[in-house]
């Protein structure tokens, strides 16, 4: 058979949902390629970077060297560390490992951090889903002698001064969008010491690092899945509320729980995770993993009551929404400025007052560039991130200046928002059938989103609230369920009569061991 038509026939057997949803998405052929033919993971990166990171990693397996894995508070980071950490292990090292406190000490490598490992002896250390800005901790290390391999996926401003860059443009074009876990197990790979449980750690870090769903990093998504609803990984299905598990179930359920760790630095801290991992014992898993959902739950009561009080003080009439509260804590305000961003489709700041600094975050929609539009205020004190996401930092005393600058030049900037495509759906159409025949397109993510539907004129039997207005569930024609989370004030005075459009993704769930087929509404078109 001739690659041609077997192509053709892999079209073929995507249900008609399925094929609609490819078609709406306007890939590119050799992402379509990618996503109709899945391919098991690549062969073992052999870029000269990673040939010399094995060569010096078996020679301080050798000499028993005492290594240090530098990690970082997010799920990507937490999980980086310890695939390094416990690939390492199986070569007979016992490398340490710290994760900074992100209230306390903020991101990345620290010079002070450099120190106290050179004070306990430390020769190497190893940065992981940080380092490539680490310029002051780097200077350090030289200073001391101390030795530094940097591996990072963020962006390169300035070569960093270090033994050795593992960065995943350096790694060949199948590597381009790993994230910083991808890289650690890119290199267990390389080492021969990679295992199933790593493989699955690596698939969730690519999932919350919202990473390119292409290429390398698709196929240590699909696979890191497979494995993980195969075995159950003891450490991380605590936090699932039921198997099996895709990335969207990864995404809302077991990312935040991990993130809300480094989020609240105050009330824990990241590195336990790593230990936690390694837990044998079941009873010691269980009471740790409550610990983490109770942190969770406390991460989200604070972002509902923030988010609340945000809303109150936004401007509406504002091009870039801006809001500063002292009462926010630092480790929120990003999951804020999401919400609020979501809500009003226009870019937010949310920023809080700490020790006479004002400390933000910002997040925009598609065709907004965050960094890019900060940078125009030069008394910023620290900025870092992307194109949909930023941090920032200012003295109190500017706090006016910035205000200003953001109405001006918000209101100056302009930008293409991306539309979002959206594909027809009749209510008889959510089946439980129909919805897992998207499974074969799966995962899906950043580059390939999760498809969006559009119920035109639903037919409403019936509605009624939920946790005191907060959430509504409408009962439409044939008994669908469609479920609209966090709904706004406007949602809830509205006349459900005067429905236009209900939009939203198709979901699972299992009710008393039966799977049903839900609409998870995202956003309401009213009429008049
Ligand atoms: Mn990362």
């Amino acid at each position: 058979m001739t690659n041609e038509t077997m192509k053709t026939e892999n079209t073929a057997q995507l249900g008609q949902l399925a094929g609609e949803v490819l078609e709406q998405a306007g890939l590119d052929p050799d992402f379509r390629e990618e996503i109709l033919n899945p391919r098991p993971l690549r062969e073992v990166c052999q870029a000269p970077c990673v040939k010399a990171f094995t060569d010096r990693i078996y020679k301080a397996a050798r000499q028993k060297e005492k290594v240090m894995i530098a990690g970082d508070y997010d799920c990507d980071g937490i999980m980086a560390t310890t695939i390094l950490r416990q690939g390492l292990r199986k070569l007979g090292l016992e490398p340490g490992y710290y994760i900074p406190n992100r209230i306390k000490e903020g991101y990345g490598l620290s010079a002070n951090t450099v120190s106290l490992a050179h004070e306990k002896g430390y020769s190497l250390i190893i940065t992981v889903d940080n380092g490539v800005a680490a310029k002051e901790a780097l200077a350090k290390a030289k200073e001391l002698g101390v030795e530094v391999i940097v591996t990072d996926h963020h962006i390169i401003q300035e070569e960093p001064d270090a033994s050795l860059v593992i960065h995943p443009t350096r790694m060949g074009d199948d590597f381009v969008d790993l994230c910083g876990a991808g890289i650690a197990y890119e290199l267990t790979r390389a080492l021969d010491v990679d295992d199933q449980n790593l493989l699955i750690y690596a698939a969730v870090a690519s999932i919350s690092d919202c990473m390119t769903v292409r290429r390398e990093t698709r196929s240590i998504i699909q696979q890191g899945l497979r494995a993980f609803n195969m075995t159950r990984e003891p450490h991380l299905a605590p936090f699932v509320r039921s198997f099996p598990v895709n990335e969207t179930d990864v995404a809302f359920q077991i990312a935040p729980r991990i993130n809300a760790i480094g989020r609240l630095a105050d009330r824990a801290n990241a590195n336990t995770f790593v230990r936690y991992l390694e837990e044998g014992s079941l009873p010691k898993i269980n009471r740790y993993a409550q610990q983490v959902d109770d942190l969770n739950t406390q991460r989200k009561d604070l972002t509902a009551s923030s988010f609340a009080r945000a809303l109150v003080e936004v401007n509406p009439l504002s091009s870039v929404i801006f809001v500063c509260d002292p009462s926010f804590h630092e480790g929120i305000v990003g999951l804020i400025a999401g919400q609020l961003c979501s809500k009003t489709g226009k870019p937010a700041i949310v920023c809080t007052e700490v020790d006479g600094i004002i400390k933000g975050s910002m997040r925009a929609p598609a065709g907004f560039h965050c960094v890019e539009f900060l940078s125009g205020f030069d008394r910023l004190l620290s900025l870092g991130g992307h194109e949909r996401a930023a941090g920032l930092s200012l003295a109190l005393e500017d706090k006016d200046a910035f205000k200003r600058f953001v109405r001006v030049e918000g209101g100056a900037v302009e930008y293409v928002p991306v539309e979002e495509s959206r594909i027809e759906i009749e209510p008889q159409e959510v089946t439980v059938e129909n919805v897992q025949s998207l499974d074969v397109l799966r995962p899906f993510g950043t580059g390939f989103e999760l498809p969006h539907f559009e119920l035109d004129r639903p037919t409403i039997f019936s509605f009624f609230d939920l946790s005191e207005g907060q959430h509504r569930k409408f009962t439409l024609a044939g008994g669908l369920q469609a479920v609209h989370f966090n709904q706004t004030s406007v949602d809830q005075a509205a006349p459900v009569s005067s429905i236009e459009k209900l939009i939203g993704t198709l979901s699972l769930s299992t009710w008393g061991g039966k799977r049903k087929a839900d609409f998870l509404v995202d956003e309401i078109v009213y009429g008049n």
